[in-house]
This record gives structure tokens, C-alpha cells and sequence, in this order.
């Protein structure tokens, strides 16, 4: 596992031949050859590791078959040496011992190094033996005082670039995007539920409130006691896991890597832009080698669902139910809610015995007097008063079914890779009704911003293809649009002619630099001037935030909200967008509640810049869940018809 502190050979998990999968032996021949090279191994030796590992990588052949019958010293890439390590671990589940020697003989510090992106084993080595450094931390404080530089081969860039790098692992370790946690989250819950004896499993934690950053994994599992020991047992020997932490009776600690998704890890499209904010092309190295810590707990089925409940969090939500629980003379935890009165002085599993029943979550809110709670909306945001019996009532949450189109979309003509009429297709597909084109203004030139003419000129194309959609009969329209970038002063992009021609403006901040190093108060006011022209409908993605890239620029944006409000309330058209990139997930959620109560439509946008990019519409989605956005909050859910009105 790279980012990590160590690097732990694979212990056997099972009771015979073969010992290790082809994966597991890839990645242990890797590690080698890693190690081989920061001890500064003759460069031939380090080469055969690295190739056998690219050969196991890119094996069809079954790896143990191959041992078994001997041709394993056949395959190109893998000599004597290598076959004979390699087919003592398969066969006999241990490893060589100069493998072991290696791994246990580095310094869990330069392993650690290792973790920083664009810093190879060569260079760690020379850091080593030049200046002494042992870890990240050591590395940092050298940099920072500027003993880098002057070293043979290094220089001023390098020595900033390693400061970047340790700054992007740090960000790493602690916490992994939503779309990366519900990837691994979703694929590792499938693994387990389709195990043998499992009943039930099910991801939990902040991945099933759909937080946008998650810390680790919470599974919960449930499985009869005569399984318990066979259901671990299977969990420790699927693929994927790059090490355990702990395995205990009840609860397993683990490390997931890439090597958990069967038809490998690929990152997916991602915009230029965002690409470089989160740090290029060491963000896809850390992201390709990333890991994720998953906590998964084996529960009696009778127990899952006060389990599951706990172990979903969050930990504000779970102390407000406990002091419902509490008022009633019950005593709610991870194993059931138990009058007080029968448990008297047992604890824990002894006391359970005597918990209410509950056959799920649902059951448990009304043990409590209380309506069920989206997970989405466990954050004690107010959802517990709503869920009373006699509350103000819970939202009916926006879903998928909810979307009929989404206004923020670029094609060929910015800096998208579709044709209009690819996107247009793509969206007919995707089942709506509708779809906003907004390529990017002519001063955003990186982004290969539209000229006015140029723009006009798609608006003509635009106008044709709805006619013709409409003569025969195909109930689909195009909404054409623009992404003006908000120029000093919080003027728009184009002349009020060309404006006027649009059917709708999104207006977003793309001098990031500038806007993160003014004040708020500034930042506020041009935000505010910028959506009190007539024309601009949308606030594309508020605050300009990249997660885990960088922080969004100082801005009220519940001042600017209220601003928008009050513009609403004159009988302007102002939407917020909620940028549905799981880059980005901007407005945050909890300000998506404040614009409902403000009565601002959200506006939920993939920010497309390809066909596939409209599928990110599902995070925005989710999000918007989490906001506490209902059907009838999000601009998404009016018909083309509607909507045309409105943006008249
Ligand atoms: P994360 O992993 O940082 O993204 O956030 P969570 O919410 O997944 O938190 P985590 O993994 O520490 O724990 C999972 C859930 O377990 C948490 O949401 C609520 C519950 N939990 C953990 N510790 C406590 C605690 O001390 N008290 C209560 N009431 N609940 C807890
Ligand atoms: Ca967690
Ligand atoms: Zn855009």
C-alpha cells in the first residue's frame, strides 16, 4: 500500500496451495523492487523485480497452475531467481527471506516517503544519506528551511514541489472524496454480501450519509452465530485488502486498495482545471495507489439494525436519539434499546438481551416516538424535531426520478470534448426533457472561451434543433445558455445585446487566485453586484471550491443568498447552483438548506464537459439529499415548458 507508514508482506489466509493470488504476489514483487532500489541495489536486480511485476500485472494464465505444473520459469519477464521465490510463497505461503529482510530492514519512515508524489526510492536515498532524513515529517521541516535546494540534482522547483506533495498526502491520509468512498464503499459491500452465511451487509458511516469527505468505511454485517467464525474468516481472504489492522471477535480493521475493483481503478473523466487545482498528475499517482480504512462489524441479525443505526452516525444525530431514549427509561447503544429497568446493573450484549425488537431502522424511530430518518439527514440539523410526532415533518428528499434536465453543461465549443448535438443526444438518452448549453465567455481563454459571434451563432443552431425536435414531435429542448466569467468589478461577459440573447447566464468566478487573496468583504459585494444584473440567472459553483484541492475564496454566502432573495422577491430569476462534480459539491449542503429556506431554486449541474461528465448529476443529487432539498427546491425538476416560462 503506498501513503501508508509500512509495508507488511501478505500473511497466507488459507489452508493450502495457492497461498497468494496473482495480485498479491504483482504488488509484493513491486514492493521489492521499491525497497531494492532505496538501498541502491544493482539497477539490473531492481529491473527484474519491476518486470515480473508488470508481467504478473498483465497474466491471463491461472498463477497457481503455473507454479503447480513448473512453467512458470517460462513466462517472458520472470527468471530463475524470481520463479523460485515466487513459487515458494504460492506453494508453501512463505515468503523468501530476503524479501522479509527487506521489508522488515527499511525504515517505516522512507516508506512513508515513498507516499510522496513525484518522489522516487533514488532521490529518498539520496535525502537519506545526505541530510539524514527518516520521515515526512523530517522531509517538511528540511524543505522549509530551504536544505533542499542546494543538494546535487535538486534545485528550487523540486524542493517546492516536494512541500506540494507532502501537503497533498497529508490531505490524502486523512480523508477520500465521496465518489472514491462510495466506489470502494459499494464495491466492498457487494464482496461481503455475497458471501456465504452473510445476510445482510451494509455500508454505513459518513459514505451512507453521503458527507463529502469521508474518513474511513463503516460495514455492518449481519450473520447468524454458527456463521461468525467462517463469515470472518471468508472477509480476511477477499481481494483487495491490503493489510489488517485488527481482527477481533466482533470488529475487523482493514486497509482497501485499488486492487479491490475486479476490472481494476480507472479515475474517470476529470476536468482540466479541476485536474490542476488538485494537483495533476501526482493527484491521478496518489489516487491510482490510493487506500481507504474500513471498519467492518459482525452483528446477530436480531441486532443489525440498532448496529447499523449506531454505526451510521452521525455522532451528533446518535446523542440526541440516545436522550430520547434516556426520557423513556431506555437505554439505546450499538446493541438495542433496553429498558432500564429490566437491564438494571448488565452491560453491553448481557443487558441486550431484554432490547425492544426492532426488524429495522424504522422501527427503532418509532420505539423513540420519532419517524424514520434519511440517513442523508442524520447530522441533528434539525431533522429530529421534524421527525416528532407532530413535528414540522420531514422533507420528501429530490431523487433521481426528480431530474428533468440540468442547465450548466459545456460542449466543443469551450473546452467540452462533445458536439452540441452529442450532448443533446446523451441527454435524450438519459431520459429528460431538457438541457442547458453554457460554454464558457470570451475571456476565460484557457478555457478556449466563446467569441459573442461565435456564441450567437450556436444560439442559432440551438433555435433550429428545437424547431425541429418540435415539428416532430420529440418532446426535448435546448436551453441556450453561457458561463460568464465575473470580470473585475462583478461585470459580466458579453454586451447586454448579447445577454439578452441567452436564455440563460451563469455567472462564476474563475480568477481564483485573485478572489482567494481579497478580502471577504469584497469578494461578497462583487458577488452581489455581479447577480444584481438582470441577467444573470445562475450562481455557478459559489465559492470555487476544489475538495481536498483548495478552499473556496473568502465569501458570505449567506449574505449573498439573502441578496439573491431579495432579488427573487423583485421578480428577478436568480437560481444557486449546486455543482454536482464530486470534485467540487458546491454549494456546500448545508447551505443548500438555507437557500430552501430562503426560497431559492437550486439548480443542480453536472458542469459536463464531456458526454460522460453528465452522470455526475447522481453526486449533486445525493448532495442535495443532504441539503434537505425536495423536488420542488431543485430547478431540475420543472418540465421544459415550465422552465421556458420561468427563464422568459
Ligand atoms: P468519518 O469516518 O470521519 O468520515 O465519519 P463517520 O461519521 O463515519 O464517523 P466514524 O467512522 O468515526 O464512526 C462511525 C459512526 O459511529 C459515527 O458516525 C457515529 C458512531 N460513533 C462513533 N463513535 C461514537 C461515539 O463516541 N458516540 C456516539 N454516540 N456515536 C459514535
Ligand atoms: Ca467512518
Ligand atoms: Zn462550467
Amino acid at each position: 500500500m503506498a501513503g501508508g507508514g509500512s509495508w507488511k508482506l501478505p500473511e497466507p489466509r488459507r489452508a493450502g496451495p495457492p497461498f497468494f493470488t496473482r495480485s498479491q504476489v504483482a504488488s509484493v514483487l513491486h514492493q521489492v523492487g521499491v525497497l531494492l532500489e532505496l538501498q541502491g541495489a544493482n539497477p539490473f536486480r531492481i529491473r527484474s523485480y519491476a518486470n515480473g511485476s508488470r508481467m504478473l500485472g498483465s497474466l491471463t494464465a491461472d498463477l497457481g497452475e503455473l507454479v503447480a505444473s513448473g512453467e512458470l520459469i517460462e513466462v517472458k519477464g520472470i527468471g530463475k531467481g524470481l520463479a523460485g521465490g515466487i513459487s515458494q510463497a504460492v506453494e508453501q505461503g512463505v515468503w523468501p527471506e530476503d524479501w522479509v529482510a527487506l521489508h522488515e530492514g527499511t525504515p517505516a519512515g522512507l516508506i512513508e516517503m515513498l507516499g510522496i508524489p513525484n518522489l522516487g526510492p533514488k532521490r529518498i536515498k539520496q535525502l537519506h544519506e545526505e541530510l539524514g532524513l527518516d520521515d515526512v515529517e523530517a522531509l517538511q521541516g528540511a524543505a522549509e528551511s530551504g536544505e533542499i535546494a542546494p543538494l546535487d540534482g535538486f534545485g528550487e522547483k523540486s524542493q517546492s514541489k516536494i512541500l506540494s506533495g507532502i501537503e497533498l498526502l497529508k490531505r490524502f491520509n486523512a480523508r477520500r472524496r465521496l465518489d472514491i468512498g462510495m466506489r470502494y464503499g459499494q464495491a466492498f459491500e457487494e464482496k461481503i454480501a455475497a458471501l456465504e452465511g452473510v445476510e445482510k451487509a451494509t455500508l454505513a458511516g459518513s459514505t451512507r450519509r453521503r458527507l463529502e469527505t469521508i474518513g474511513d468505511l463503516d460495514i455492518v454485517v449481519a450473520v447468524e452465530a454458527e456463521n461468525h467464525d467462517d463469515v470472518a474468516q471468508a472477509i480476511l481472504g477477499l481481494s483487495g485488502i491490503a493489510d489488517v489492522k485488527g481482527a477481533g471477535d466482533s470488529k475487523i480493521s482493514l486497509i482497501l486498495d485499488t486492487s479491490l475493483f475486479d476490472e481494476g481503478f480507472t479515475l474517470g473523466h476529470i476536468d482540466a482545471n479541476v485536474l490542476e487545482a488538485i494537483g495533476g498528475e501526482a493527484y491521478e499517482q496518489l489516487e491510482s495507489s490510493g487506500t481507504i480504512d474500513a471498519q467492518v462489524r459482525l452483528v446477530s441479525p436480531r441486532a443489525f439494525p440498532y448496529t447499523l443505526a449506531y454505526f451510521t452516525g452521525s455522532k451528533e444525530h446518535n446523542i440526541r436519539l440516545r436522550q430520547r431514549a434516556i426520557e423513556r427509561g431506555l437505554r439505546l447503544n450499538e446493541f438495542g434499546l433496553i429498558p432500564e429497568a429490566e437491564a438494571g446493573d448488565l452491560k453491553g450484549q448481557e443487558a441486550a438481551k431484554f432490547s425492544l425488537p426492532a426488524k429495522d431502522e424504522a422501527e427503532i424511530y418509532a420505539h423513540l416516538d420519532l419517524a424514520w430518518v434519511p440517513p442523508a439527514l442524520r447530522e441533528d440539523m434539525g431533522e429530529v424535531e421534524a421527525a416528532e410526532i407532530g413535528g414540522t415533518g420531514l422533507p420528501n428528499l429530490v431523487c433521481m426520478n426528480s431530474i428533468h434536465g440540468a442547465l450548466h453543461n459545456h460542449t466543443v465549443l469551450s473546452d467540452g470534448q462533445a458536439t452540441l448535438e452529442q450532448m443533446a443526444e446523451a441527454a435524450i438518452r438519459l431520459g429528460w426533457d431538457w438541457l442547458g448549453i453554457s460554454d464558457h465567455s470570451q475571456s476565460l481563454r484557457i478555457a478556449n472561451g466563446a467569441i459573442a459571434e461565435d456564441l450567437l451563432a450556436q444560439g442559432r443552431k440551438i433555435s433550429t434543433y428545437n424547431a425541429q425536435w418540435a415539428e416532430q414531435g420529440i418532446n426535448f429542448r435546448l436551453f441556450h445558455g453561457v458561463e460568464s466569467d465575473i470580470l473585475e468589478g462583478g461585470k459580466l461577459d458579453y454586451s447586454d445585446e448579447v445577454l439578452g440573447q441567452l436564455d440563460h447566464v451563469i455567472a462564476s468566478v474563475h480568477a481564483i487566485t485573485k478572489w482567494s487573496n481579497r478580502d471577504e468583504m469584497t469578494n461578497t459585494e462583487e458577488l452581489i453586484k455581479c447577480l444584481e444584473h438582470p441577467a444573470t440567472t445562475i450562481l455557478g459553483h459559489p465559492t470555487g471550491r476544489i475538495l481536498q484541492g483548495r478552499d473556496g475564496f473568502p465569501v458570505d454566502m449567506h449574505a449573498v443568498l439573502r441578496a439573491m432573495a431579495e432579488l427573487r422577491a423583485d421578480g428577478q430569476v436568480k437560481f444557486v447552483e449546486l455543482n454536482a462534480s464530486p470534485y467540487r459539491l458546491d454549494l456546500d449542503w448545508r447551505l443548500c438548506k438555507y437557500a430552501k429556506e430562503l426560497a431559492i431554486p437550486v439548480s443542480i449541474n453536472p458542469d459536463a464537459h464531456s458526454v460522460g461528465g453528465l452522470a455526475d448529476i447522481h453526486y449533486g443529487v445525493e448532495v442535495a439529499r443532504k441539503g434537505w432539498l425536495s423536488s420542488e427546491d431543485v430547478v431540475n425538476y420543472m418540465r421544459a415548458e415550465q422552465l421556458g416560462e420561468v427563464l422568459n
